[in-house]
């Protein structure tokens, strides 16, 4: 049957009077504007059920074919519009034990604001089978559905319920630089951009500037995106992800997993307030955490793990999948990681008995600097690392001492040492990756589904 040509509306002087949600037993009987994009649609020959859904959730409309001219034409409007399409609905309400608000609208007239001119690859209600690249190609369309909208409401809470605790306790947020000189995170790739003649890079991290703001402000929160060239392809990586990002004066890495414990806990709490009715949709029950939560050392996780993995070595970073064997799915710390796989900002652990323990015969000093450890931590659910912190070095001799070893130029990186030379408190801090606590909360399988518009090594669009 071939589509009837439905000709779109200007919005001229209609405007919504109630939002779904305030269409309920008092409003029986009033004339009301309603609007939003057509969810779903049941076409019963003469009468058609359509849930008209706007921000706050849907309103059934019915429509029957009707004698008068007016009538027919709503009726015969509805009837050829496609879901997604969206409109404007002038009605009264009439009560209707069955539907889920109990009443329903008539309508009397329509405006016909967007016409969705194809048939959509998915509705909102879909629990979508549809490979997520099809998705993707029309993000906000798919955005439209259930499942996004519980998890980015859920998103926002999070986000909302970071700023409250961080502002309780005294933090201050800051924007740095996202077009910097130089790497701050080792291992993680660039992406090199133009800076007018220059070479310059999308931050990796807000690293060095976020700990120089302690100087001014002592204690300073970030939450920006952060750009690693991922060169793989994983359900964990995106290429820009968003990093909550602390640094705090006067404290060392204990004091930051203290805060992160209580931080995630406030999380959890404010989203079993806010959300109860998303995470009853995505029947996720986010149970009472106990915190402290458990810090195992480094050390000792290779200790057990060498028991099952014979070819690990005191040095090797330990791989996701491994870990799954030793720990639960839960939250934990590992802390104390050797020197040599941080970046060169992380402060080496005084006194540490790693090197000593590690060894039976006596290490020469190359040996011994290799079996370093340092006052750092990664935050872990499960196989999943959430967030890495440390005690910086706040000395510059030992900071440049730690670049030349990571083979790093100093020079480079001058506009950040020269503010060593006046009085830089001992400082700490984390980054907490957003999307990756999402996936650990709601339990999302892959990490494209946590943000809005993924990027990663296939995707620069949409
Ligand atoms: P790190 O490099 O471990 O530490 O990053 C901190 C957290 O950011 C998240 N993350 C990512 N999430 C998604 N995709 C990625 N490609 C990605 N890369 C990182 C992770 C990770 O735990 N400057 C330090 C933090 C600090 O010490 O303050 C840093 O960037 O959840």
């Amino acid at each position: 049957m071939e589509d009837k040509i439905i000709n779109e509306q200007d919005l001229e002087n209609w405007r919504r009077t109630h939002y779904s949600h305030q269409v309920n037993g008092s409003t029986i009987d009033k004339l009301i504007i309603i609007m939003g994009w057509i969810s779903s649609k049941r076409d019963h020959g003469n009468v058609l059920f359509i849930q008209l859904r706007d921000k706050f959730g849907d309103i059934q409309i019915v429509v029957k074919k009707g004698k008068e001219n007016s009538e027919n034409r709503v009726f015969d409007i509805l009837k050829n519009l496609k879901e997604h399409s969206s409109v404007g609905i002038k009605g009264k309400v009439v009560e209707q034990k069955k539907s889920p608000n109990c009443v329903e609208v008539i309508p009397h007239e329509i405006k016909v604001l967007s016409v969705s001119a194809k048939s959509a690859p998915f509705l909102t209600n879909s629990i979508s089978t549809i490979g997520i690249d099809t998705r993707l190609e029309l993000r906000a369309l798919d955005l439209r559905r259930n499942y996004l909208q519980n998890i980015f409401r859920i998103r926002f809470t999070i986000l909302n319920s970071v700023r409250e605790f961080l502002t309780k306790n005294h933090f201050i947020e800051v924007n740095t630089p996202k077009m910097i000189s130089t790497a701050t995170e080792g291992g993680a790739a660039l992406f090199p951009i133009f800076y007018y003649d220059k070479e310059a890079f999308l931050a990796q991290s807000p690293q060095l500037y976020k700990e120089q703001l302690t100087m001014a402000f002592e204690n300073v929160f970030e939450i920006a995106p952060i750009f690693r060239a991922e060169p793989s392809r994983t359900n964990r990586h995106l290429s820009e992800a968003i990093s909550i990002d602390i640094e705090k004066a006067f404290v060392n890495y204990y004091d930051i997993m203290d805060l992160l414990d209580e931080l995630i806990s406030y999380i959890i709490l404010r989203t079993k307030e806010v959300n109860s009715i998303e995470l009853k949709n995505l029947d996720i029950e986010l149970s009472e955490i106990k915190i402290p939560f458990p810090r195992h050392t480094y050390s000792e996780l290779i200790d057990k793990l060498q028991k099952s993995h014979k070819y690990i070595r005191w040095g090797d970073d330990i791989s996701p999948k491994i870990l799954k064997d030793v720990i639960g799915d839960d939250f934990y710390y590992i802390v104390d990681w050797p020197l040599s796989t941080k970046p060169f900002y992380v402060k080496s652990k005084i006194n540490s008995d790693a090197a000593v323990s590690k060894s039976d015969s006596p290490v020469d000093s190359s040996e011994s600097e290799n079996m370093m450890v340092s006052e750092s931590f990664d935050l872990m659910f499960g196989p999943l690392e959430l967030s890495s912190g440390s005690t910086r070095v706040n000395n510059k001799n030992v900071l440049l001492d730690s670049m030349k070893k990571k083979g790093l130029n100093s020079a480079a990186f001058d506009y950040h040492l020269r503010v060593f030379d006046y009085g830089i408190p001992p400082h700490a801090g984390f980054g907490l990756g957003l999307e990756r606590l999402i996936m650990a909360l709601l339990k999302v399988e892959n990490i494209r589904d946590t943000t809005f518009y993924p990027r990663d090594i296939d995707r620069l669009t949409p």
